[in-house]
Protein backbone atom coordinates (compact mmCIF):
# COMPACT_ATOMS: atom_id res chain seq x y z
CA UNK A 1 0.00 0.00 0.00
CA UNK A 2 1.43 3.34 -0.91
CA UNK A 3 2.29 5.77 1.86
CA UNK A 4 2.81 9.12 1.64
CA UNK A 5 5.02 11.53 4.09
CA UNK A 6 4.24 11.05 7.63
CA UNK A 7 0.67 10.05 7.80
CA UNK A 8 -0.07 7.57 10.12
CA UNK A 9 -3.32 6.35 8.28
CA UNK A 10 -2.93 4.08 5.62
CA UNK A 11 -5.42 5.25 2.35
CA UNK A 12 -7.07 2.71 0.52
CA UNK A 13 -5.36 2.46 -2.65
CA UNK A 14 -8.83 2.68 -4.83
CA UNK A 15 -10.19 5.97 -3.24
CA UNK A 16 -12.86 7.51 -3.40
CA UNK A 17 -14.87 4.98 -2.15
CA UNK A 18 -17.88 7.23 -3.17
CA UNK A 19 -18.02 9.85 -5.11
CA UNK A 20 -20.68 12.27 -7.20
CA UNK A 21 -20.66 9.08 -10.26
CA UNK A 22 -21.94 6.83 -7.34
CA UNK A 23 -25.59 9.30 -6.17
CA UNK A 24 -28.33 7.70 -8.13
CA UNK A 25 -29.82 11.89 -8.67
CA UNK A 26 -28.23 14.81 -9.67
CA UNK A 27 -25.83 16.49 -6.94
CA UNK A 28 -23.40 19.00 -5.79
CA UNK A 29 -20.78 16.85 -4.24
CA UNK A 30 -20.85 14.01 -1.64
CA UNK A 31 -18.45 14.04 1.23
CA UNK A 32 -18.34 13.58 5.04
CA UNK A 33 -19.91 10.26 5.91
CA UNK A 34 -20.10 8.39 9.11
CA UNK A 35 -20.43 4.46 8.88
CA UNK A 36 -21.60 1.89 11.81
CA UNK A 37 -22.22 -1.77 11.65
CA UNK A 38 -25.55 -2.87 11.06
CA UNK A 39 -25.27 -6.11 10.29
CA UNK A 40 -23.63 -5.18 7.00
CA UNK A 41 -21.55 -1.68 7.44
CA UNK A 42 -24.02 1.37 6.87
CA UNK A 43 -22.77 4.45 5.93
CA UNK A 44 -25.19 8.16 6.50
CA UNK A 45 -23.57 10.29 3.64
CA UNK A 46 -23.93 13.67 3.24
CA UNK A 47 -24.59 15.22 -0.27
CA UNK A 48 -25.26 18.72 -1.01
CA UNK A 49 -27.15 19.34 -3.34
CA UNK A 50 -27.63 20.99 -6.82
CA UNK A 51 -29.54 24.38 -5.12
CA UNK A 52 -26.63 24.54 -2.68
CA UNK A 53 -28.06 22.75 0.56
CA UNK A 54 -27.25 19.09 2.56
CA UNK A 55 -29.14 15.95 2.98
CA UNK A 56 -28.17 12.26 4.42
CA UNK A 57 -28.13 9.36 1.98
CA UNK A 58 -27.90 5.78 3.38
CA UNK A 59 -25.29 3.50 1.41
CA UNK A 60 -24.92 -0.39 2.34
CA UNK A 61 -21.59 -2.30 1.82
CA UNK A 62 -20.46 -5.94 2.66
CA UNK A 63 -16.78 -4.79 3.03
CA UNK A 64 -16.71 -1.55 4.36
CA UNK A 65 -14.70 -0.25 0.91
CA UNK A 66 -17.49 -1.11 -2.19
CA UNK A 67 -20.78 1.09 -1.03
CA UNK A 68 -23.65 1.34 -3.08
CA UNK A 69 -26.15 4.48 -1.98
CA UNK A 70 -29.84 3.99 -1.53
CA UNK A 71 -31.86 6.00 -4.22
CA UNK A 72 -34.43 7.63 -1.47
CA UNK A 73 -32.74 9.88 1.03
CA UNK A 74 -32.96 9.38 4.68
CA UNK A 75 -33.41 13.11 6.13
CA UNK A 76 -33.92 15.60 4.58
CA UNK A 77 -34.53 19.30 6.07
CA UNK A 78 -37.52 19.08 8.37
CA UNK A 79 -40.77 20.41 7.10
CA UNK A 80 -42.27 20.63 10.58
CA UNK A 81 -41.73 22.77 13.59
CA UNK A 82 -39.89 23.00 15.97
CA UNK A 83 -37.15 21.62 13.52
CA UNK A 84 -38.11 23.70 10.23
CA UNK A 85 -37.15 26.57 11.47
CA UNK A 86 -33.39 25.46 12.58
CA UNK A 87 -32.49 22.72 9.29
CA UNK A 88 -33.84 25.37 6.51
CA UNK A 89 -30.39 25.55 5.19
CA UNK A 90 -29.87 21.41 5.35
CA UNK A 91 -28.61 18.79 8.02
CA UNK A 92 -25.18 18.03 7.68
CA UNK A 93 -21.87 16.08 9.25
CA UNK A 94 -23.73 13.30 11.19
CA UNK A 95 -22.32 10.69 13.66
CA UNK A 96 -23.91 8.00 14.14
CA UNK A 97 -23.62 5.75 17.92
CA UNK A 98 -24.89 3.02 19.27
CA UNK A 99 -26.41 3.38 22.81
CA UNK A 100 -28.08 0.58 24.54
CA UNK A 101 -29.52 -0.99 21.31
CA UNK A 102 -30.50 1.97 19.41
CA UNK A 103 -28.80 4.34 17.06
CA UNK A 104 -28.40 7.96 17.87
CA UNK A 105 -27.66 10.50 14.86
CA UNK A 106 -26.13 13.37 16.10
CA UNK A 107 -25.81 16.14 13.58
CA UNK A 108 -25.54 19.37 12.30
CA UNK A 109 -29.11 21.30 11.91
CA UNK A 110 -28.01 24.75 9.72
CA UNK A 111 -30.12 27.97 9.47
CA UNK A 112 -29.74 31.19 8.50
CA UNK A 113 -29.72 31.40 12.75
CA UNK A 114 -26.41 29.44 12.40
CA UNK A 115 -25.47 25.44 13.12
CA UNK A 116 -27.22 23.72 16.19
CA UNK A 117 -26.63 20.22 16.90
CA UNK A 118 -29.95 18.16 16.45
CA UNK A 119 -30.04 14.50 17.97
CA UNK A 120 -32.25 11.86 16.09
CA UNK A 121 -32.44 8.06 16.52
CA UNK A 122 -33.56 5.12 14.45
CA UNK A 123 -33.31 1.17 15.59
CA UNK A 124 -33.91 -0.28 11.92
CA UNK A 125 -32.09 2.32 9.03
CA UNK A 126 -35.25 2.63 7.65
CA UNK A 127 -37.23 5.34 9.73
CA UNK A 128 -35.60 8.23 11.74
CA UNK A 129 -37.39 9.71 14.26
CA UNK A 130 -35.91 13.35 15.08
CA UNK A 131 -35.94 13.94 19.27
CA UNK A 132 -34.55 17.17 19.63
CA UNK A 133 -32.38 20.62 19.21
CA UNK A 134 -29.49 19.90 21.76
CA UNK A 135 -27.65 22.92 21.81
CA UNK A 136 -28.24 27.04 21.22
CA UNK A 137 -26.98 28.40 17.66
CA UNK A 138 -23.04 28.23 17.52
CA UNK A 139 -22.50 24.86 18.23
CA UNK A 140 -21.46 21.67 15.90
CA UNK A 141 -19.44 17.96 15.58
CA UNK A 142 -21.42 17.13 18.46
CA UNK A 143 -20.31 12.97 19.15
CA UNK A 144 -21.71 11.01 21.46
CA UNK A 145 -20.01 8.44 23.89
CA UNK A 146 -20.92 5.44 23.23
CA UNK A 147 -22.53 4.26 26.62
CA UNK A 148 -22.86 6.42 30.21
CA UNK A 149 -19.74 7.44 32.37
CA UNK A 150 -21.11 7.23 35.70
CA UNK A 151 -25.07 8.04 35.74
CA UNK A 152 -24.44 10.40 32.46
CA UNK A 153 -24.48 10.34 28.93
CA UNK A 154 -21.46 12.02 27.55
CA UNK A 155 -20.98 13.79 24.41
CA UNK A 156 -18.38 15.91 22.71
CA UNK A 157 -18.95 19.29 20.88
CA UNK A 158 -17.86 22.66 19.60
CA UNK A 159 -19.04 25.71 20.12
CA UNK A 160 -17.92 28.65 18.77
CA UNK A 161 -16.54 31.98 20.88
CA UNK A 162 -13.77 34.11 21.08
CA UNK A 163 -12.92 33.81 17.07
CA UNK A 164 -12.22 30.18 18.01
CA UNK A 165 -13.71 26.80 18.00
CA UNK A 166 -12.59 24.44 20.71
CA UNK A 167 -13.33 20.74 22.02
CA UNK A 168 -15.93 21.25 24.89
CA UNK A 169 -17.70 18.16 26.54
CA UNK A 170 -21.34 18.42 27.82
CA UNK A 171 -23.36 15.95 30.25
CA UNK A 172 -26.85 14.81 30.26
CA UNK A 173 -28.84 12.62 31.90
CA UNK A 174 -31.43 12.30 29.57
CA UNK A 175 -29.57 12.76 25.77
CA UNK A 176 -32.03 15.62 25.61
CA UNK A 177 -30.89 18.46 28.39
CA UNK A 178 -27.37 19.19 28.17
CA UNK A 179 -25.26 20.84 31.01
CA UNK A 180 -21.41 20.75 33.18
CA UNK A 181 -19.80 22.14 29.92
CA UNK A 182 -16.19 21.44 29.96
CA UNK A 183 -13.26 22.84 27.70
CA UNK A 184 -11.38 19.51 26.53
CA UNK A 185 -9.02 20.40 23.59
CA UNK A 186 -8.34 23.85 22.76
CA UNK A 187 -6.42 24.78 19.76
CA UNK A 188 -3.03 25.08 19.83
CA UNK A 189 -0.71 27.90 18.67
CA UNK A 190 2.33 26.86 16.86
CA UNK A 191 0.78 23.47 15.67
CA UNK A 192 -1.36 21.97 13.07
CA UNK A 193 -4.38 22.38 14.91
CA UNK A 194 -4.03 26.09 15.54
CA UNK A 195 -7.29 28.14 14.31
CA UNK A 196 -10.17 25.16 15.03
CA UNK A 197 -10.81 22.35 16.06
CA UNK A 198 -13.76 19.67 16.30
CA UNK A 199 -14.66 15.95 17.47
CA UNK A 200 -14.24 14.03 14.07
CA UNK A 201 -15.18 10.05 15.03
CA UNK A 202 -16.99 8.05 18.43
CA UNK A 203 -14.29 7.53 20.68
CA UNK A 204 -13.27 4.28 20.74
CA UNK A 205 -13.03 2.60 24.03
CA UNK A 206 -9.49 0.90 24.44
CA UNK A 207 -7.63 -0.43 27.93
CA UNK A 208 -5.62 2.38 27.58
CA UNK A 209 -8.38 5.61 27.53
CA UNK A 210 -10.64 6.66 25.11
CA UNK A 211 -9.56 7.29 21.52
CA UNK A 212 -10.72 10.48 19.95
CA UNK A 213 -10.12 10.88 16.29
CA UNK A 214 -10.95 14.44 15.72
CA UNK A 215 -10.15 17.50 12.91
CA UNK A 216 -7.99 20.53 13.37
CA UNK A 217 -7.14 23.22 11.15
CA UNK A 218 -4.37 25.80 10.22
CA UNK A 219 -5.07 28.69 8.57
CA UNK A 220 -2.72 29.69 5.75
CA UNK A 221 -1.99 32.56 3.14
CA UNK A 222 -3.39 30.17 0.99
CA UNK A 223 -6.80 29.71 3.08
CA UNK A 224 -7.03 26.68 6.00
CA UNK A 225 -5.79 23.06 5.60
CA UNK A 226 -8.32 20.68 7.55
CA UNK A 227 -5.85 17.73 9.06
CA UNK A 228 -6.91 14.54 11.36
CA UNK A 229 -5.31 13.99 14.73
CA UNK A 230 -5.94 11.91 18.11
CA UNK A 231 -7.12 12.57 21.76
CA UNK A 232 -6.77 9.96 24.34
CA UNK A 233 -9.42 10.64 27.18
CA UNK A 234 -9.23 9.29 30.80
CA UNK A 235 -11.50 6.18 30.80
CA UNK A 236 -13.51 7.29 34.07
CA UNK A 237 -13.16 10.84 33.60
CA UNK A 238 -13.22 11.72 29.71
CA UNK A 239 -12.35 15.15 30.67
CA UNK A 240 -8.86 14.73 31.53
CA UNK A 241 -6.96 14.62 28.33
CA UNK A 242 -3.73 12.21 28.74
CA UNK A 243 -3.02 12.49 25.16
CA UNK A 244 -2.87 14.08 22.40
CA UNK A 245 -0.82 13.96 18.86
CA UNK A 246 1.86 16.04 18.16
CA UNK A 247 1.26 15.44 14.70
CA UNK A 248 -1.33 15.23 12.60
CA UNK A 249 -2.08 11.40 11.46
CA UNK A 250 -3.59 12.11 8.21
CA UNK A 251 -3.08 15.48 5.97
CA UNK A 252 -4.25 16.21 2.39
CA UNK A 253 -1.84 14.97 0.00
CA UNK A 254 -3.63 13.01 -2.78
CA UNK A 255 -5.19 14.83 -6.09
CA UNK A 256 -8.27 14.22 -4.41
CA UNK A 257 -7.73 15.57 -1.07
CA UNK A 258 -6.11 18.29 -2.43
CA UNK A 259 -8.67 19.73 -5.04
CA UNK A 260 -11.98 20.02 -4.96
CA UNK A 261 -15.14 22.64 -3.57
CA UNK A 262 -12.96 23.15 -0.50
CA UNK A 263 -9.84 21.86 -1.15
CA UNK A 264 -6.67 20.60 1.34
CA UNK A 265 -9.14 18.93 3.24
CA UNK A 266 -9.69 15.51 5.36
CA UNK A 267 -12.74 15.69 7.54
CA UNK A 268 -14.14 12.37 9.44
CA UNK A 269 -17.61 11.63 10.77
CA UNK A 270 -16.28 8.35 11.87
CA UNK A 271 -14.69 4.96 13.02
CA UNK A 272 -15.20 1.21 12.07
CA UNK A 273 -12.90 -0.30 15.02
CA UNK A 274 -12.55 -4.25 13.67
CA UNK A 275 -11.86 -7.22 15.30
CA UNK A 276 -8.53 -7.96 14.64
CA UNK A 277 -7.66 -4.55 16.26
CA UNK A 278 -7.85 -2.33 12.88
CA UNK A 279 -10.17 0.95 12.63
CA UNK A 280 -11.33 2.16 9.20
CA UNK A 281 -11.28 5.56 9.63
CA UNK A 282 -13.87 7.33 6.87
CA UNK A 283 -13.54 10.84 5.95
CA UNK A 284 -14.65 13.62 3.44
CA UNK A 285 -11.93 14.51 0.57
CA UNK A 286 -11.99 18.10 -0.40
CA UNK A 287 -15.61 18.27 0.41
CA UNK A 288 -16.23 16.35 -2.75
CA UNK A 289 -16.05 12.32 -2.47
CA UNK A 290 -15.74 10.28 0.69
CA UNK A 291 -12.72 8.30 1.28
CA UNK A 292 -11.32 5.13 3.47
CA UNK A 293 -7.85 4.77 5.43
CA UNK A 294 -6.78 2.31 7.96
CA UNK A 295 -4.69 2.36 10.82
CA UNK A 296 -4.35 0.10 14.35
CA UNK A 297 -5.12 0.93 17.41
CA UNK A 298 -2.06 0.67 18.70
CA UNK A 299 -1.05 2.94 15.63
CA UNK A 300 -3.13 5.44 16.89
CA UNK A 301 -2.63 5.17 20.18
CA UNK A 302 1.30 5.61 19.90
CA UNK A 303 0.25 8.93 18.15
CA UNK A 304 -1.07 10.66 21.01
CA UNK A 305 1.12 9.74 23.69
CA UNK A 306 3.23 12.69 23.75
CA UNK A 307 0.67 15.63 25.13
C1 LIG B 1 -16.24 22.37 8.40
C2 LIG B 1 -17.55 21.68 8.18
C3 LIG B 1 -17.36 20.45 7.32
C4 LIG B 1 -16.50 20.71 6.10
C5 LIG B 1 -15.25 21.46 6.49
C6 LIG B 1 -14.39 21.84 5.30
O1 LIG B 1 -16.42 23.58 9.08
O2 LIG B 1 -18.45 22.54 7.53
O3 LIG B 1 -18.61 19.98 6.92
O4 LIG B 1 -16.13 19.49 5.53
O5 LIG B 1 -15.61 22.64 7.18
O6 LIG B 1 -15.09 22.69 4.42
Amino acid sequence: MKQFGRDVVHRWERNPIVAIEDIPFACNTVFNGTVIKFGEYIMLLRIEGLRGYSVLALARSRDGYHFEVDDKLFMEPATEEPFKTFEEKGVEDPRITLIEGSYYIMYTAVSGFGHRIALAKTDDFKTVERLAAVSEPGNKDGVLFPRKIGDRYVRLDRPYGGGVGNIWMSYSKDMIDWGDHKLLAPTRDGYWDTTRVGASAVPIETDRGWLEIYHGVKGTSGGPIYRLGTLLLDLEDPSKVIGRSAIPILTPREPYERIGDVGNVVFSCGAVPEDDGEVKIYYGAADTCICVGTASVDELLESCQYA
